[in-house]
């Protein structure tokens, strides 16, 4: 694998690449430029387009600038009127999945019978209308027989087709809709919702002082990173001190922390209450706003007077007086900020209580709307989607959704269904069709059951960009769909009012782009009236109309590349809080959580240890000595994606064992050499690179990789708070071959 240092995009590691781009382009034949033209001159006949950046699916993406000479895109860069105007490696590359030779043109059904796993679907071309019409057929007579909530609508990551995604679902009568937040950012916004009503995660600004980044490593991954790294930079320089909490010594903490916090996998509930008990019991905290702002804060103090920073130590593996330092660096601040990872702290079974735990630090010391702190300013007008999404009408049919039972929290705090039941759902009976549009079975745990159980359905069809056996081998037909370059919707939020985007050209083959698509859908279901006749631009324009922001489509076309400034809502105001409280069933920042004892479960952020652990099974453990952290992010591939892309695949292009230089030595392992990772579940295969980013007895694997899919060493055991997969809480056994 490369260094980071290897990184920039200097004009030679792109030609580098370009080379094997060109090969690969050659091979499959489609009609492209190749890359290398990227760096020609450009001698006038070109033309501009902007884009936003959906490569890593983040809801704000990267303003992308691209070039077009004869009808192809040569060149990508960043927009610099767009808020986030520093596109990374990914945005940069998005020109080789224009012309990834490997995209699927054409709509596909399949031939031979499904029969489960290890079956060739034997794909043959179709036409769309044919498509469209065998959709709605298969639809409605599922709607007929048992119910629209027997049809799913099931996405994953992508996200700008949702508005009409939603829509669509709506209109058809189906409460059984979600998407990757299923498996993402919702439990942290519940968590931090459960607390505040609202989140408390936040960038640091000029006048914070301290900052507190807890397991995101965001030199490598989530927000659009090179924008709100070079932020974090600047708070840095500005005097803002970094703790970092983190299992792994990544690129943040080296080149951030101030202080920096290696946690056992799975135990930060523990860690949070230690520095909560150090604030208590040094009386560092803000007693104003606890007593007059908080709810259940004695309960609280004297539940974590039992995690004391010597008892936190035994538990998370970081030493007692780094965690009082860590406390007392944030007590004593007077003006803090914090960032939790979507996915570290809530992939295990404690998931959504020990990030609670976490986003109550904040609440101790009253870092609440004020300078330096997260603060709750007024958002632009015009922008609320939900009439458009017919929000409503989801919340009508909310109540019949699949896994309300199952996962009372989550369906109390969304109206969508936490998707992660699936398997089950349909095992028993509740489902029979499905739309999965931009999803791979391959991140779910225990892959396998749930392809064999979706390949049990009546009717099932696929929207993608490839095709991919991990999904569609289960599906009866798979739709091409268009990439960023290719479309004209959507719009993309900003902080002062909305951008568009331009087509650099027509989509490649019959591929469309997702909002087309789902238009299309819409009416072959019978809704032409509600979804325009298929007419893309009426259908921007109503949704333009449904936010009320007075724009027409063109004027925002118009403004590119800049942003079309709407009004904000009004001035920010430091303690709005003070007029309105906090949305939660107190009103107050709840140490305690009202809506989780109404349902049932502590509403203290108890900490309990994951369900598989080198604590809570100790016969296990004697198996299986090593943490299993699966899917921790690197910069250039997203999940599964682009893994075939040549600008990107350079930097790792097989699955990677990534283990301590202990754990290594102790097997008889070194750098490169082949090892099988194995547990009760399962096993894969992969090289072996021995790091010093990971505390010995924790390993890694990125999950997405069809070679060595991390999913089957996974069970299914779920958070029951927010339904959310146990990802990084597994534990594995690791030889040589
Ligand atoms: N083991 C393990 N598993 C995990 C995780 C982990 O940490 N460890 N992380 C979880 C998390 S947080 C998430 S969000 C999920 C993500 O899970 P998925 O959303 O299933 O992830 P992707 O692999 O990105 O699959 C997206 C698919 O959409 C296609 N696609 C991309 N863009 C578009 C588009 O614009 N339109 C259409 N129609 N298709 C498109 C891609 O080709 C790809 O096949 O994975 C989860 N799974
Ligand atoms: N390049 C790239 N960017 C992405 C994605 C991608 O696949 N690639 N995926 C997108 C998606 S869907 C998501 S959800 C976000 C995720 O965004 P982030 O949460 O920022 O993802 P990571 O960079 O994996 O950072 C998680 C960190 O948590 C640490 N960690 C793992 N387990 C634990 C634990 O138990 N406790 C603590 N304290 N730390 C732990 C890992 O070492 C890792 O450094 O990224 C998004 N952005
Ligand atoms: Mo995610």
């Amino acid at each position: 694998m490369k260094s980071l240092n290897d990184i920039t995009f200097s004009r030679r590691a792109f030609m580098g690449a370009a080379a094997l781009g060109t090969a690969a382009l050659a091979a499959g034949g489609l009609e492209a430029a190749a890359p290398e033209d990227a760096f020609a001159e450009e001698a006038g006949g070109e033309t501009y387009v902007y884009t936003s950046c959906p490569m890593c699916n983040q809801s704000v993406f990267c303003g992308l600038k691209g070039t077009v000479k004869d009808g192809k895109l040569v060149r990508v860069e960043g927009n610099d009127q767009h808020s986030k105007p520093k596109p990374c490696l990914k945005g940069l590359t998005s020109l080789q999945n224009v012309y990834d030779p490997n995209r699927l043109l054409y709509p596909v059904k399949r031939t031979n019978p499904k029969k489960g796993i290890g079956e060739d679907p034997k794909w043959e071309r179709i036409g769309w209308d044919e498509a469209l019409e065998t959709i709605a057929s298969e639809f409605n007579k599922a709607k007929e027989t048992y119910g629209a909530a027997s049809v799913t609508f099931h996405s994953g990551d992508p996200k700008e087709h949702l508005p009409v995604f939603c829509r669509v679902a709506a209109l058809f009568g189906t409460p059984n809709v979600s998407w990757g937040g299923a498996q993402c950012a919702f439990a942290l916004a519940m968590a931090s919702i459960l607390n505040y009503g609202n989140t408390i995660m936040t960038m640091p600004a000029a006048q914070t002082k301290v900052h507190l980044q807890w397991g995101s490593n965001i030199a490598w991954s989530m927000y659009p990173q090179p924008t709100a790294y070079k932020g974090m930079l600047d708070a840095k320089r500005a005097g803002c001190k970094y703790i970092v909490i983190d299992t792994r010594l990544t690129p943040t903490a080296v080149q951030l922390a101030d202080l920096y916090l290696q946690p056992r996998p799975g135990t930060d509930g523990a860690l949070a209450l230690a520095m909560a008990n150090v604030i208590i019991e040094e009386d560092l905290y803000n007693h104003d706003f606890v007593e007059n702002w908080t709810e259940g804060f004695s309960e609280y103090a004297e539940y974590v007077k039992e995690f004391t920073p010597e008892k936190a130590a035994e538990i998370t593996w970081v030493p007692a007086d780094k965690i009082r330092e860590a406390a007392r660096m944030w007590a004593e601040a007077g003006a803090g900020t914090m960032w939790v990872s979507p996915h570290s702290t809530t992939h295990h079974t404690n998931g959504v209580q020990s990030t609670r735990a976490i986003t109550l630090l904040p609440a101790l010391m009253g870092y609440w709307d004020y300078e330096g702190c997260r603060t709750v300013a007024p958002g632009v007008t015009g922008t609320d989607d939900s009439a458009f999404q017919l929000a409503d009408k989801i919340a009508e049919l909310a109540p019949g959704r699949a896994g309300v039972d199952r996962w009372p929290v989550w369906s109390a705090m969304s109206t969508y269904y936490q998707n992660n039941g699936l398997l089950e759902y349909i095992n028993d009976g509740l489902i029979h069709a499905g739309l999965f549009l931009g999803t791979n079975l391959m991140n779910f745990a225990q892959t396998p059951l749930l392809q064999e159980a979706v390949s049990t359905l009546d009717f099932a069809v696929a929207c993608d960009i490839h095709l991919n056996p991990w999904t569609h081998d289960y599906m009866d037909m798979v739709l091409p769909a268009a990439v960023c370059w290719e479309r004209v919707a959507p719009f993309q939020a900003q902080p002062n009012g909305i951008i568009g985007s331009q087509a650099a050209m027509k989509p490649a083959g019959e591929a469309k782009e997702d909002w087309q698509f789902l238009l299309d859908l819409g009416c072959a279901l019978g809704f032409e009236e509600e979804c325009f006749h298929g007419d893309l631009h009426a259908c921007m324009q109503a949704y333009l109309d449904a936010g009320g922001s007075g724009a027409t489509v063109e004027d925002i076309q118009a403004a590119l590349p800049g942003v079309y400034e709407l009004p904000m809502s009004g001035e920010w105001q430091p303690r709005q809080y003070e007029q309105t409280g906090f949305g939660t069933v107190s009103g107050k920042v709840e140490f305690k959580s009202g809506m989780l004892e109404q349902l049932g479960f502590e509403g203290l952020p108890v900490y309990e240890e994951p369900s598989v652990s080198p604590v809570s099974t100790p016969e296990l453990f004697e198996q299986y000595p090593l943490i299993l952290t699966t899917g921790n992010r690197v910069p250039w591939y997203v999940h599964s994606k682009y893994r075939h892309t040549p600008w990107l695949n350079q930097f790792m292009p097989e699955p990677l064992i990534r283990m301590s230089h202990e754990d290594a030595e102790a097997r008889g392992l070194a750098d490169g050499d082949r090892a099988r990772m194995f547990n009760q579940l399962g096993e894969i295969q992969a090289k072996v690179e021995v790091t010093n980013m990971l505390h010995p007895g924790n390993v890694e694997i990125l999950h997405g990789w069809e070679q060595a899919n991390s999913c089957l060493l996974i069970d299914r055991t779920f958070d029951p708070i927010s339904g959310f997969p146990t990802f990084k809480d597994a534990l594995c056994e690791i030889e040589k071959i």
